[in-house]
């Protein structure tokens, strides 16, 4: 059924895990973090977000999930991917473009991430890549329906997670954070790095 789920257990090494965190805090320099807003009741989200690439993912109140190109406190376009970044998508994806969005999620110990799709891109056949650094995570992932019965993964700092096939419009969410569980980052919490082809090639 999740045919396309391809999980990489410690593919970062402590020393590559550092290389990237030296990359997320520079982005997030550039483009600081904000809590976007759920649409239609404006609660704000409890993971804080940025982005890097071409497109970022970003929603409000009025105007929904939807990919902008400028970061919405700043006005800046979005800082590029790093190229450390990018050569994990290009070592894993298999795909032969590079990803327009890096969507960086910032979780405390108490944030968590309800079941969802990701379906505001044109491109379905490319697969999300996903990249934890930081404390573990209990991610859940089930079918393409909302009610298909799910499993759970505990992802670590340093596993990759690839999406693809079935599993590329799978329901998933984070259903908690393990404080304590890793010590990459000195402030606690979790960075996911979520990267994704949001065009179609042309
Ligand atoms: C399965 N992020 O940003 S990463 C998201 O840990 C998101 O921050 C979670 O879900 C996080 O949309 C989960 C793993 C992941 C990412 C994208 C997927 C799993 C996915 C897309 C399709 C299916
Ligand atoms: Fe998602």
């Amino acid at each position: 059924m999740l045919d396309g789920l391809r999980y990489l257990p410690e593919y970062l090494d402590a020393t590559a895990q550092a290389a990237l965190l030296g990359d997320v805090r520079a982005l997030l320099a550039e483009a600081p973090p904000y809590r976007a807003l759920m649409p239609k009741t404006g609660q704000p989200m409890r993971v804080r977000m940025s982005n890097a690439g071409a497109l970022g993912w970003y929603t409000d109140c009025d105007g929904g999930y939807r990919y902008i190109s400028t970061h919405p406190e700043t006005g800046r376009p979005w800082p590029a991917i790093p190229e450390r970044i990018l050569s994990v998508w290009r070592a894993v994806s298999g795909y032969g473009h590079d990803p327009e969005c890096c969507l960086i999620n910032l979780y405390d110990a108490a944030a968590r991430m309800g079941l969802h799709q990701d379906r505001d891109e044109q491109e379905f056949s490319a697969p999300v890549v996903s990249i934890s650094l930081g404390d573990s995570a209990l991610f859940r992932i089930g079918g393409q329906n909302r009610r298909d019965p799910t499993r759970s993964l505990k992802l670590a700092s340093g596993d990759v997670l690839v999406l693809g096939g079935s599993a590329r419009l799978a329901f998933h969410g984070i259903d908690r954070i393990h404080a304590g569980s890793s010590r990459l980052l000195p402030e606690g919490g979790r960075i996911n790095l979520t990267l994704r082809r949001v065009t179609l090639p042309r």
